[in-house]
């Protein structure tokens, strides 16, 4: 016989009243993400642990600013390793993400590339390593790349276009986020959004800053979106905060 849900578990599945704002579907999965906590750390594919959940991985240049958009999106100062340092994230790290301690979505931070200082024997190990993850990765969800707007997408970064591209074809959710938007005057910006919308491809982009919290509440209510689609909610609601 099947055990009752336990109390946590029964909590995490009821729907809760429903938010019908943006503002308070943002402020719903911002209370979500806030549940994020460190799973697991793999320095290959290999040892990564098929979690089932649907997964977002946080991809781009080295020192783009993944990891801080983890600390930012999940309101923790030092879940994911963010460093002035280019290269600072090497392993693929893991957070499970859920209220009422029952994980129902996975954040991905993975290690940046186009460093310089690495060794090019690494670089392409771990090329390859990154494409295998974007291209085998079952629960993958969705893809947000980061992208500085002072470099633009860089050689690397249209590498891994089209790496993705046929997943993104076939509905792998996809944002391409240019961080640091403090550092850009209005004008500067608008050429940047819509320079990067053209590479993309008519995919998503938007403005996101750490710094001055730009942006946040509307990865967030996307990230919730993506890994909720199946749950009747899809387009609709986060769960109550
Ligand atoms: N001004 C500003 N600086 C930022 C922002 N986001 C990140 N940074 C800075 O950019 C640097 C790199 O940030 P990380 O989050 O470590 O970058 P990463 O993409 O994880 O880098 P790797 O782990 O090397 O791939 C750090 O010094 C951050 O403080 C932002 O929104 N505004
Ligand atoms: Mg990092």
């Amino acid at each position: 016989m099947t055990p009752p849900p336990s109390p946590a578990r029964a909590a995490a599945a009821a729907p809760g009243p429903t938010p019908s704002t943006f503002a308070e579907r943002a402020r719903s999965a911002m209370g979500w993400l806030h549940t994020a906590h460190f799973l697991s750390s793999a320095p290959k594919l290999e040892h990564l642990p098929p979690v089932g959940l649907p997964e977002i991985a946080f991809v781009g240049r080295s020192n783009a600013g993944k990891s801080t958009a983890i600390n930012t999106l999940t309101q923790h100062k030092r879940l994911a390793f963010a460093s002035k340092t280019p290269g600072r994230t090497q392993h693929i790290n893991l957070f499970g993400v859920g209220k009422g301690q029952v994980d129902d979505a996975v954040l991905a931070d993975l290690p940046g590339y186009g460093y310089a200082a690495v060794p090019r024997e690494a670089k392409l190990r771990w090329q390859r390593v990154m494409g295998n993850y974007l291209m085998t990765r079952e629960s993958l969800a969705g893809v947000v790349l980061m992208v500085d707007p002072r470099l633009g997408l860089t050689e690397l970064d249209e590498v891994l276009l089209d790496v993705i591209r046929p997943r993104v074809e076939e509905g792998l959710n996809f944002l391409v986020l240019l961080t640091k938007a403090d550092k850009l005057s209005r004008a500067e910006a608008t050429k940047a959004l819509s320079i990067a919308r053209l590479q993309a491809g008519g995919g998503e982009v938007k403005l996101f800053s750490a710094l001055k919290r730009q942006g946040v509440d509307d990865a967030a209510e996307l990230l919730w979106r993506w890994t909720h689609a199946d749950s009747g909610n899809a387009g609709a609601a986060a769960p109550a905060a």
